[in-house]
């Protein structure tokens, strides 16, 4: 792609209104666009980020058995006065009249609707477990919608569901996850914590939030710093490996402030190993049994002949909110550098050719360095306009490719000046650099 040709609209300053890096970065370089309070436009350098996190987050599902749907984002409200929520759910649910005056919602969540689903078809035990998932877009009328796509009110989300036989086989589906959540924000080069929380509108009582550590972060957080220590490797999808694995985190105090008890803290952790900080969520899950196919009689025929309720847990992840928590995480703002995790870059590689008006030979160069990088199945953004080099070498570090060629003085024949992002620049063949670069991208 030439940048010249690219709707990637850069701004010259940060925009005043944004007060956190993320937001500051995705206006700058024209990842997102606001069309009203709370309600974003994905521009293309933004989205393609966003689809890169959601391909992910698909793998992921996919390896644990969950089977993907898509439900609409539009909902009657008889299914949520069926489950009690209608009301209980108050002014953060968009309410919307159709041309019959029947009474529709834009959905906040789906444990509803999945229900509606599950009820309609599912009906022995033989047929359990079943474990479904969409992405799709989450209408919540916040009341302070803030800090851009990060507490918006329209978001694109992962909500998973799983239905069981018994909280024991519930609670396994509720591992799998665990363990799927951990290995997703591992693939996105984030480091996630799982800790319990509250379960606020949605319900149950077992719950834990996936937080990442960030000191612009919305949730406070307690927790025995050991816990980032834990690894899941070796982990497998069964019953008993899952459930040491979420033992093991469980050994550690790590909670969010709904859930904290400072006699708890000082007791169970030493002072030396205590974290007080603050982060953001990036998944949620939660396991809350028959609190919605009671009311909504979703309910299976057991091996004995009697009937029961189906135990219920959902899964959410914040897909969009994913692209602002990894800016959080990786954008050194004092130097204004961006360097994406090459799982999901905007581009692999940015070309830097230094272009004299009389002398078009770099361009050239870098036009052939593009279709070879094509070729090799690495996408590349090319800054073919003439602006001078620090300018051209700002811009770049503010898209973020986590490599970069210059074409430049340093060229010398065959080697190319690369550079991966953060660190010096070396010699290198360009045979060399794809492989480089395509080692980097099969290794995520
Ligand atoms: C779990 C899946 C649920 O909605 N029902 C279906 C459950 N959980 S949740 O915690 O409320 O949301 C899941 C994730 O969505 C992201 N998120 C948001 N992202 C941007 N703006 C918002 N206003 C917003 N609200 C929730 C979070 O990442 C959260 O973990």
């Amino acid at each position: 792609m030439f940048i010249s040709k690219s709707f990637i609209p850069i701004l010259k300053n940060n925009p005043s209104e944004a007060k956190i890096k993320s937001h500051q970065l995705m206006l700058r370089v024209g990842m997102i666009k606001q069309s009203s309070a709370g309600i974003y436009s994905w521009l293309p350098l933004g989205f393609k980020v966003m689809k890169k996190i959601e391909k992910i987050v698909r793998e992921e599902q996919d390896k644990i058995g969950v089977q993907e749907i898509l439900m609409p984002t539009i909902q009657s409200s008889e299914i949520w006065k069926e489950s009690g929520r209608y009301e209980d759910y108050g002014e953060e649910m968009l309410r919307i009249k159709d041309r019959q005056g029947r009474e529709m919602l834009y959905g906040p969540t789906n444990e509803e609707l999945v229900t509606d689903i599950f009820r309609s078809s599912i009906k022995s035990y033989k047929s359990l477990p079943q474990l479904l998932y969409h992405i799709q877009w989450k209408f919540r009328d916040e009341v302070r919608p803030r800090f851009g796509i990060m507490r918006c009110r329209e978001f694109y989300m992962k909500d998973a569901y799983s239905f069981d036989i018994s909280d024991e086989e519930a609670q396994f589906s509720y591992n799998k996850f665990f363990l799927s959540y951990l290995k997703t924000f591992n693939r996105l080069d984030l480091t996630a914590i799982p800790m319990a929380a509250d379960t606020g509108p949605i319900g149950g009582n077992l719950s834990h939030e996936f937080i990442i550590l960030a000191e612009t972060g919305e949730s406070k957080i307690f927790t025995d710093k050991r816990i980032f220590d834990l690894s899941i490797e070796g982990t497998k999808l069964e019953k008993k490996s899952l459930e040491n694995m979420r033992k093991k985190f469980e050994v550690y105090y790590s909670v969010t402030d709904e859930k904290f008890n400072k006699q708890e803290f000082e007791k169970e952790v030493i002072e030396e190993n205590r974290l007080i900080t603050k982060g953001i969520e990036v998944g949620h899950i939660f396991y809350f049994g028959d609190k919605y196919s009671k009311p909504m009689g979703a309910s299976v025929d057991l091996p004995g002949g009697k009937k029961d309720f189906i135990k219920m847990g959902s899964y959410g992840i914040g897909v969009s909110r994913l692209v602002g928590a990894i800016i959080e995480a990786k954008y050194d703002e004092k130097n204004e550098v961006m360097k994406w995790p090459i799982s999901v870059a905007p581009y692999d590689v940015a070309i830097i050719p230094m272009i004299n008006k009389n002398d078009t030979s770099a361009l050239e160069k870098a036009n052939n360095i593009n279709l070879e990088l094509n070729k090799n199945n690495i996408d590349a953004i090319i800054d073919d306009t003439d602006e001078n080099f620090s300018s051209k070498i700002k811009k770049m570090n503010l898209i973020g490719a986590p490599y970069q060629i210059i074409i430049g003085k340093q060229t010398d024949g065959d080697l190319l000046e690369f550079k991966e992002v953060g660190k010096d620049s070396q010699k290198f063949k360009l045979k060399d650099i794809i492989n480089l670069i395509t080692e980097q991208k099969v290794k995520n």
